[in-house]
């Protein structure tokens, strides 16, 4: 089969565009991007999104010979001359929930005590969790979660470190605030009191029908000038006729654009610290366009930190 990628001459690449393995720099990287399959899934379904990391990998693969061309998303080159990006590939996880979320704390916190900015490649949701712990642990942080649901759960079958309960731990940490979270529709893991708690702890709610009715403005205002602020990004806040690869697919999602607009005017008005790029399932994939959108939404948050440096 033919794809873009023999046009343009790529090589067979198995990092994110081509970048290089940290050993392979000589100076510390700006941006480094790390996978992890899984963190605490759920007994009931297991790590379902498995092979996530390898897949967004294998979608941008065609485009690792052009990353110099011009990106008309960012309109200009991804990356300005002298910016640097390492992907550390897969962060090896297992059944051991308690060691893989000291697994991907500690490259986290590597990464950071490095000056770089992490991209956190999940997964299921539940591999945030230690970031957001890493990113805490480093500073003041804000967060711009960008999800269907709210994951306001205190805990689900006994499990407080599942993907349902990100940003209520999120919310528990010293130093984390304010959160904003944006695109939520549909039925998810929230009960009434959940949301009504979130509200309480006074987060920012932009559902999705909001962002389609009025725009992204309020959602980015919530953010503070000058924040450190973790772009946490679910990718089921897509609609399905996007990005159908999820295990809860919802009518009404938020576009390509809107998600992008909206993590580009928060890079213009804060400083993107770290992003996680989460709930992708490759088995559910269709032509790989749910990887592809994916990876160009990390893509182009890359190119937009980059500019921000
Ligand atoms: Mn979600």
């Amino acid at each position: 089969m033919v794809d873009i990628g023999m046009m343009f001459g790529a090589a067979a690449v198995t990092t994110f565009l081509g970048f290089p393995s940290p050993e392979a720099v000589d100076r510390p990287p700006a941006i480094a991007i790390v996978g992890a399959d899984t963190a605490t899934p759920y007994a009931s379904v297991g790590p379902y999104c498995a092979g996530a990391p390898a897949a967004i990998r294998r979608a941008m693969a065609p485009y690792a010979a052009n990353v110099a061309h011009y990106d008309f998303d960012l309109d200009g080159p991804l990356l300005p001359e002298g910016v640097r990006v390492v992907d550390h590939g897969d962060l090896v996880v297992g059944e051991d929930a308690s060691a893989n979320r000291a697994t991907i704390r500690a490259a986290i916190d590597a990464i950071l005590d490095d000056g770089a900015v992490p991209i956190l490649l999940g997964g299921d949701d539940s591999v945030q969790t230690p970031m957001i712990a890493a990113l805490a642990a480093h500073g003041p942080l804000a967060i711009l979660q960008v999800d269907a649901h709210i994951d306001w759960r205190d805990e689900v079958d006994g499990e407080r470190l599942g993907l349902s309960s990100t940003m209520r731990r999120a919310s528990e940490l010293a130093g984390v605030g304010p959160i904003v979270q944006v695109g939520q529709r549909a039925i998810g893991s929230a009960r009434p009191a959940d949301r009504d708690d979130a509200v309480a702890a006074a987060v920012t709610l932009v559902s999705a029908r909001e962002v389609h009715r009025d725009g992204i403005a309020r959602a980015v205002a919530a953010i503070p000038a000058g924040a450190r602020v973790l772009v946490a990004l679910d990718v089921d806040v897509l609609d399905p006729a996007v990005l159908p690869a999820v295990i809860g697919p919802a009518p009404g999602g938020l576009t390509y654009w809107q998600v992008v607009e909206l993590i580009t005017a928060v890079a213009e008005r804060a400083t993107i610290v770290a992003m996680g790029c989460v709930e992708l399932v490759p088995t559910r994939d269709r032509d790989g366009l749910s990887a592809l959108t994916a990876g160009r939404i990390v893509a182009t948050t890359i190119g937009a930190i980059a500019r921000q440096r």
